[in-house]
């Protein structure tokens, strides 16, 4: 692999684009147990998370939903725009905005999250978006089925992939692209991807995708390409900057490793009480204290979340999931005595996955689903 294309942390807006490709080295996305840079600090103001306290809301207001975007928000002029459907397929076409709202119009409430949610928990922390917990959110999308189109433009028998591409575009690993990923013809067909034109019942802002996103339920944030421009069906695999290196579970900068795709289970935990403004350490009254939370997973449904109070596991009690590819509340009522106290959540699945007490470690810092911990002092 040429020293241009060696993989970053994926969500990481090209930092090696100010300088010259040969003295990119060490990595600028090589993990590191240093303070916090300046680089981050720029992602993580520009990628918000979504504060914890609004786990209590089932669907998130969309300005409290989590960002991700890699390079500039495009503005785009919805009269001019159009989604091309091109490549191998047997009816290439273009459509308007207007065309694509008179289709099957369909709504669903789906949790997404950032694979790198989780990423600056890990030791040493890859440099990147330093997400804590917050790269999740859930909302209510509303569009049009990718699979009937799909079926208009006719995929051909020898078509392997599907490439979604975005008007955005910038360097990342020292490669300039737009934003494109990839799904299998099969994946793509499946009945609930969705071509989303609107967001808890308002049209897409401008950070979520205007006019038009994918919207792939159960997998990861970044597979849901934001202001979508064009689909293209291709004979083989793509290899975008965004598909591959990127998004892959590696122990270093060389190998390829798994790609990532759906979302691991996780349970987070409202935090109870109040906070200290700066150390957000939490404070709690002695007495009866109703703990509560979401928990969600792209392999299956969520049967099973734990809470655990100094070191000891009880199930909480489970609430109606609010859609299939949605998170479910849960709540577990707490005795909370004086005194200093540890709290965890976790959650398992039907598919039989359940969180790690610690962080499984990779380069890119993706997909840590590691158990939520929070200590708290309660005042008598
Ligand atoms: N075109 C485009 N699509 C994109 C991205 C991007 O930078 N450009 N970011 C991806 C990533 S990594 C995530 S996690 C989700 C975030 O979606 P949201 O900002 O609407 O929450 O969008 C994905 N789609
Ligand atoms: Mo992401």
């Amino acid at each position: 692999m040429s020293v241009e294309s060696r993989p970053q942390p994926a969500d990481t807006a090209g930092t090696t684009a100010a300088r010259p490709a040969a003295a990119a080295s060490p990595l600028p996305g090589a993990p590191t147990d240093g303070p916090l840079t300046r680089e981050e600090l720029h992602l993580a103001s520009r990628n918000h998370a979504q504060p914890l306290e609004m786990l209590q809301w089932p669907v998130t207001p969309i300005g409290m939903h989590y960002l991700l975007i890699h390079f500039d928000i495009p503005k785009l002029d919805p009269t001019a725009w159009r989604l091309r459907i091109g490549g191998l397929v047997e009816h290439p076409r273009e459509y308007t905005l207007t065309e694509l709202r008179h289709r099957e119009r369909r709504t669903v409430p789906v949790t997404l999250e950032c694979a790198g949610n989780g990423r600056s928990l890990m030791e040493p922390r890859p440099v990147s978006q330093p997400w804590d917990r917050g790269g999740f959110g859930t909302a209510e999308w509303t569009g049009t089925p990718l699979a009937p189109l799909l079926h208009d433009a006719g995929i051909p028998a020898d078509a392997v992939e599907l490439v979604f591409t975005g008007a955005d575009r910038g360097i990342q690993g020292g490669i300039e692209h737009s934003y494109a990923r990839s799904l299998s013809v099969a994946d793509a067909m499946s009945g609930d991807v969705l071509l989303a034109y609107e967001v808890n019942g308002q049209p897409l802002p401008p950070q979520h995708g205007y006019p038009l996103r994918l919207l792939v339920p159960g997998w990861y944030g970044m597979t849901s390409v934001k202001w979508l421009s064009s689909i293209e069906a291709i004979d083989h695999a793509f290899e975008g900057y965004q598909q591959t290196p990127a998004y892959h579970l590696t122990q270093s900068a060389e190998e390829l490793g798994e790609p990532v795709q759906r979302i691991r289970p996780r349970a987070l935990m409202v935090p109870p009480g109040i906070p200290d403004f700066f150390t957000r350490e939490r404070f709690v009254d002695a007495g009866p204290v109703q703990l509560r939370g979401r928990a969600w997973s792209g392999h299956g449904s969520v049967d099973k979340v734990e809470v655990r109070v100094d070191g000891v596991w009880a199930e909480a009690e489970l609430e109606p999931a609010v859609g299939p590819y949605a998170w479910r509340g849960w709540t577990f009522p707490w005795i909370a005595s004086p005194g200093t106290h540890e709290l965890a959540c976790r959650a398992s699945d039907s598919s039989g996955l359940t969180q790690p007490e610690q962080p499984e470690w990779n380069y890119q810092g993706l997909a840590n689903n590691a158990v939520q911990r929070l200590t708290v002092t309660v005042r008598g």
